[in-house]
């Protein structure tokens, strides 16, 4: 038989599982053991603490009298450390020389507070409740000219602690003339919002260019015409204004009047036009050129009588007349190649007036002083198939005509061609060729003596 212990029944000692011995502890190692898992993690817990109450970033310290959290609007100066107690009684500073905060973005900073031996952790929560502010610009523009408008182009003088975004409540409409508002939306980063409302004026350019110095004019068949000579175009907005011109139905070699027409568009498309009417006659005789004008035939012989008086008299017989009218225009001209040979008046208004010519101002020249003399002339020109063109006078002396040609003639060649017959003339176109060569259907014949008279040498 079994000892009984007393409390202990064998049954329930029998029925109780084996004890585990896997841990391969003992009883008093297992105390052993929890004794030093508490005190380790007891003195991690005092080192958390320790570690909590000496930095921001920890739970804050508290205090009684000190407020765990003081509001600061966000741009405003470092609140004195006082402002963290309503105890007046109460000394605090702050606990670093320059606390980490930052005034100027909102959030919250843990500022370590001084107050007698103890060292505490509050929170300066700097925060933006205000909205930013701005000034509104107004802008103008021209209906179509302007590219494009960014918000910033409505406001200035932005104003807020933190960063500002700005967006249109509603794009602004660029094609349509007139006043609008346009109103800027400015949303800080704390999400405070504000509102600006400028002006934006779309002006319209409804006014027409103005073309300016395009007058009718007149001109001669074969002239030119410089058709934006003096004509200029100026607009109120448009610096240069598009001009067209048509004159696609001016005929310059024909007389009439022709409309030509200027057409002058601005950059908005208005439109002006202006048709002038082109006038192209005939030259008329006398027209010496675009800055002398004209000389009419009283013109010319009033130069004529003036050299006449000079170089003769009442008493002079005809042959004294014509002979010294047939050396002063010898004298007088120098022979060049070429001249207009339409037009005599012209012709010997240049002869006088240059002093240079080619044969047809001579031939001019001496018509108008025998017509003014009071001599008949017949004008004479070579035959049209000669190589060049040559032009001289008959005159009547004595009832008779003869060849008056006071050009000089080259030295190889040299003549006097005063008062010369038809024979005499024909004998010269025999060593000079072709010179005094002319269709002599309808001209008188001069008599077939040669005059004696006295000619003198004339220096070509
Ligand atoms: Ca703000
Ligand atoms: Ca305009």
């Amino acid at each position: 038989m079994k000892q009984h212990r007393p409390g202990k029944t064998q049954s329930a000692h029998s029925h109780r599982p084996p004890r585990r011995r896997s841990a391969g502890l003992s009883r008093p190692l297992l105390y052993v053991a929890t004794f030093l898992v508490a005190v380790t993690a007891m003195v991690a817990f005092y080192k958390y603490v320790i570690f909590a109450a000496g930095h921001e970033d920890g739970i804050p310290t508290t205090h009684p009298a000190v407020l765990a959290r003081l509001v600061v609007e966000a741009g405003d100066e470092l609140p004195p450390a006082s402002r963290f107690t309503s105890d007046q009684t109460l000394e605090l500073a702050y606990a670093d020389e320059k606390p980490s905060a930052d005034l100027a973005v909102p959030g919250d900073y843990p500022i370590r507070i001084q107050t007698g031996d103890q060292i505490v952790t509050a929170i300066l929560a700097v925060v933006d409740t205000k909205p930013p502010r701005a000034m509104a610009v107004d802008q103008e523009i021209w209906l179509g000219e302007a590219d494009s408008f960014a918000p910033d182009d409505f406001v200035t003088q932005i104003r807020d602690v933190t960063p500002v975004s700005l967006a249109f409540r509603q794009p602004p409409d660029l094609q349509k003339a007139g006043d609008q508002a346009v109103i800027v939306l400015l949303k800080d980063s704390s999400g405070n919002q504000a509102e600006v409302t400028a002006r934006l004026t779309v002006l319209q350019d409804i006014d027409k260019p103005v073309i300016a110095g395009a007058t009718d004019q007149t001109v001669f068949i074969g002239d030119t015409i410089s058709y934006r000579e003096n004509v200029t175009v100026s607009d109120n907005r448009d610096p240069q204004p598009v001009l067209e011109i048509d004159n696609s139905q001016v005929n310059l070699s024909a007389a009439g009047t022709y409309p030509v027409r200027y057409k002058a568009t601005d950059k908005a498309g208005n439109t002006a036009e202006v048709t002038i009417t082109v006038t192209v006659q005939q030259r008329p005789e006398g027209y010496v050129s675009e800055d002398e004008g004209y000389v009419s035939e009283d013109e010319l012989y009033a130069l004529v009588d003036q050299v006449l008086a000079e170089i003769t008299t009442d008493d002079m017989s005809d042959l004294e007349v014509l002979s010294e009218i047939f050396y002063w225009i010898a004298d007088h001209i120098d022979y060049t190649g070429t001249s207009d040979k339409s037009d005599w008046v012209k012709g010997a208004f240049l002869g006088m007036t240059r002093g240079t010519g080619d044969c047809f101002n001579y031939f001019s020249t001496a018509k108008a002083f025998l017509t003014r003399a009071g001599y008949e002339t017949i004008p004479i020109a070579r035959v049209q198939d000669a190589k060049t063109r040559h032009y001289w006078n008959l005159v009547q002396y004595n009832g008779a005509w003869y060849h008056f040609d006071p050009m000089p003639n080259l030295a190889k060649y040299h003549y006097v061609c005063l008062l010369r017959t038809d024979a005499e003339v024909a004998d010269y176109s025999r060593q000079n060729p072709r010179f005094y060569e002319y269709d002599p259907t309808g001209i008188p014949a001069t008599p077939t003596e040669p005059l004696d008279i006295e000619r003198k040498v004339i220096n070509g």
